[in-house]
């Protein structure tokens, strides 16, 4: 039976709710992590906490623990579970409040782990390479919801994911308010060019905790690596392309409306840091049982 931690206790998941009057229910008041464990390790562990909680001190929400605490609750809701490969999702809510709006009628944080066993996202797709689809959402401008928190409302996210299903994608291309690439709905996009790798700068998206992973690896690969303003152009006519995230891991892009990536097929560099941030994942990260 799968364990749900919250609140400090573990609670089978059919009985692990929270109330319609928390916050994160009735606005989507908090913050949340997504964290992947590879053969028995947790991925860079540290740097997704410490994105917790400086997402939670963007919007002035206060986690009842230490970063300390959080890593070794995520652990041991693993540990509960006997979960060695897992996808984990740490959420922190604004809690129990009235209906009202004002955070300052919340006293108190609620924190739920949830931890289950999780494969590959994209399937065949990872052979193949993914359609994707520019949409017509543009992501939160950073003075709105600014894209670097990881806040309990993706609408926006959902909408460009929503907007690419129906077009016949996998994945969406969101570009920003000045219509330049911000990132997919749920990944960082990256292009090749004349052997050179480029990514947005992370004003306008989610700083990626598998875009630095995988821009450490390209580097060390001994690759050109540019943060730079990117537009619809520079995708159209990339050799390659590919989107990063803890769920889609390294994925290949190879259609983009309607344009064919490069000769169609995965690109060699894109292929060689999949496999590096395999390897990466296979070696690396937090041991669950000591
Ligand atoms: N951008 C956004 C908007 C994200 O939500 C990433 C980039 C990649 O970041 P990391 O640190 O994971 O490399 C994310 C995170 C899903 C899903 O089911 C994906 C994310 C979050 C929630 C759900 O596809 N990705």
């Amino acid at each position: 039976m799968n364990l749900i931690y919250l609140n400090g206790k573990f609670v089978p998941a059919e009985q692990a709710a929270v109330s319609v009057f928390d916050h994160g229910f009735l606005y989507g008041d908090g913050v949340f992590e997504g964290i992947r464990a590879y053969g028995g390790r947790v991925f860079r562990l540290e740097d997704h906490v410490q994105r917790l909680f400086d997402s939670a001190k963007a919007i002035l929400l206060c986690v009842p623990m230490s970063q300390e605490e959080m890593c070794e609750a995520i652990l041991e809701t693993l540990r509960k579970n006997n979960l060695r490969d897992a996808y984990i999702r740490p959420i922190v809510t604004r809690g129990f409040g009235d209906l009202g709006l004002d955070p300052n009628k919340c006293s108190l944080a609620s924190v739920i782990i949830i931890a289950v066993e999780w494969g590959a996202m994209y399937g065949d797709l990872y052979e193949v390479g993914l359609t994707a689809i520019s949409v017509a959402v543009r992501r939160n401008a950073p003075d709105t919801v600014p894209p670097n928190i990881k806040s309990l409302n993706y609408l926006n996210n959902i909408l460009a994911k929503i907007e690419a299903n129906v077009k016949g994608g996998n994945e969406a291309i969101i570009l920003d308010s000045r219509g330049l690439l911000s990132e997919g709905s749920g990944d960082n996009i990256f292009v090749i060019k004349g052997g050179k790798i480029y990514t947005p700068f992370t004003v306008n998206n989610l700083k990626g905790i598998t875009r630095e992973a995988v821009m450490e690896l390209a580097k060390a690969g001994g690759n050109e690596i540019l943060e730079r303003d990117l537009g619809l152009f520079d995708l159209y006519t990339a050799d390659e392309v590919f989107v990063t995230g803890t769920a889609a891991e390294v994925a290949p892009v190879t259609k983009v409306d309607g344009r064919v990536v490069g000769d169609g097929k995965p690109g060699k560099v894109t292929k060689d840091l999949m496999a590096a941030f395999k390897e990466l994942t296979m070696t690396t990260g937090t041991t669950i049982f000591k």
